[in-house]
């Protein structure tokens, strides 16, 4: 797709010429670690063989329609400061089919194969949800158009059921009957819009699907009432042909006080609790890591751990921030262990790296696109290499077997297998008497990740 459909100016479908601020960026082209031009790869070199496959395949990078084309990049505190020039700022149609095109030029440029989009990203919402649906039936053409055109495949499609104010108190979680029959609707149309596009995964993000006060809230009635439209969401795509994966985003607050997909572990318990684990998998994202406390390799080791790890929304928080900046992701360490955590599991089946990931408010310029995606991609090609010389290494791996070597004992195995008892392990201690002290080293083993990765990368 490199010089694929989307040329200069070129005119696609019948579609308004691409403007020129888009038109005029460059390719973005693989120069290696000794280029200064900001407007290469340094790094990601796609077709370079890791541990025996591509860089694209390892990283199946993925572009997010929401913050890329939808995000003006306002705060709290001011207006958007993005430079859109392209779009008229109407919810027309046409206005939603120039966004369309521009979106896949700026991916063009940047040669990212998927992307990720939320129904009311590429489509207008509408008064009514018959508007709705026609709406996102004429983008999924388009889309349907642009991907033939250009080769980029649909990584996972999404409903947005938090933005619209009937959502407000929860879309399945609402107190209301018909709140939750708009939200099963919206759903139900955003399938057969993934399905559409053949996309390979379905997400769902509850930020609505938890509360801002317990005075008014039942949690047990809200959260049977969520575990009801996943399984109708699950029913409807399967019976229409989906064999993509479906994946529950966790993220403990932030619009809600409270959301009941607060972490990995929470999630797991509810997927569990209401028999959808063989059904679900989880899209995990660094910055709800962090939100949550918890450091994404947790997040991710945890998931991996009940072979329910299946995609990653790659960005990163600030810990000075309470809230989801959703940076690109240019940290280093972040994103090797990411990779570590990835390499071990041997990849992501039909999971990716989603750049859920938004430029800074002064970042405004259309090139600053390619900037952010770059240092993004950027950092975790490095991240893949360190975590392969980490593996190639070996140390770090031999250092945690042997930590755990009396496990594999003839004691360590009657325990495991239950074989043990309170009694027999009492007179086991008063055997063997006192224990020698012993390190884990931490300090040795970081020194070691800094000396392997840094040499790597
Ligand atoms: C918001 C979430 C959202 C999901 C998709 O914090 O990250 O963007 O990824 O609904
Ligand atoms: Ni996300
Ligand atoms: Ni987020």
């Amino acid at each position: 797709m490199r010089d694929g459909g989307l040329a200069h100016g070129c005119t696609l479908g019948g579609m308004s010429s691409l403007h020129s601020a888009i038109a005029d960026l460059p390719h973005v082209t693989y120069e290696g670690p000794s280029s200064t031009n900001p407007l290469a790869f340094h790094w990601y070199d796609a077709d370079r063989q890791v541990e025996g496959k591509t860089m694209r395949d390892h990283l199946r990078f993925a572009a997010c329609y929401w913050h890329t084309m939808r995000n003006g990049l306002a705060d709290p505190f001011g207006r958007g400061t993005a430079l859109m020039p392209w779009d008229d700022g109407s919810n027309s149609l046409a206005n939603a089919k120039t966004r369309a095109e521009v979106f896949f030029a700026i991916l063009d440029r940047l040669g990212i194969e998927w992307y990720c989009f939320h129904d009311h990203d590429v489509a207008p919402e509408g008064d009514t949800p018959a508007e709705a649906a026609s709406n996102l039936e004429a983008m999924t053409d388009t889309l349907k158009g642009l991907q033939d055109g250009t080769g980029v495949k649909l990584l996972w499609g999404t409903a947005c059921l938090f933005a619209h104010p009937r959502y407000a108190h929860g879309a399945a979680t609402s107190p209301s009957v018909d709140v939750f029959a708009h939200a099963a609707g919206q759903v139900k149309r955003a399938i057969d819009a993934t399905i559409a596009l053949e996309g390979r995964g379905y997400v769902f993000w509850g930020g609505r699907e938890g509360y801002t006060t317990l005075l008014n809230t039942d949690l047990y009635q809200e959260r049977v009432q969520y575990a009801r439209l996943l399984e109708m969401a699950i029913t409807h795509a399967r019976d229409n042909g989906f064999t993509g994966d479906f994946y529950i985003e966790p993220k403990p607050r932030e619009p809600s006080l409270h959301q009941y997909d607060n972490d990995v572990e929470s999630t797991l318990n509810f997927l569990r609790e209401f028999d959808m684990h063989e059904d679900v998998k989880l899209n995990i994202e660094t910055n709800h890591a962090t939100l949550a406390g918890k450091s994404m390799g947790h997040e991710l080791r945890v998931a991996a751990a009940a072979g329910m790890l299946g995609s990653i929304d790659a960005n990163m928080g600030d810990e000075h921030a309470g809230w989801d900046t959703d940076r690109f992701p240019t940290d280093l360490y972040l994103t090797t262990d990411i990779m570590l955590v990835l390499l071990e599991q041997g990849g992501l089946g039909n999971g990716g790296l989603n750049f859920d990931a938004k430029r800074r408010r002064e970042s405004m310029e259309p090139v600053d696109h390619l900037h952010a995606h770059i240092a993004g991609m950027d950092t975790f090609a490095r991240g893949l290499l360190g975590a392969a010389a980490l593996r190639a290494d070996g140390r770090l791996r031999e250092f945690m077997a042997v930590r755990y070597a009396s496990w594999s004992e003839q004691l360590g195995e009657d325990i495991l297998s239950g074989n043990a008892t309170l009694a027999s392990l009492e007179v086991h201690a008063a055997t063997v008497g006192e224990t020698r002290p012993f390190s884990g080293r931490q300090e040795m083993l970081e020194a070691i990740w800094n000396d392997v990765v840094f040499a790597a990368t």
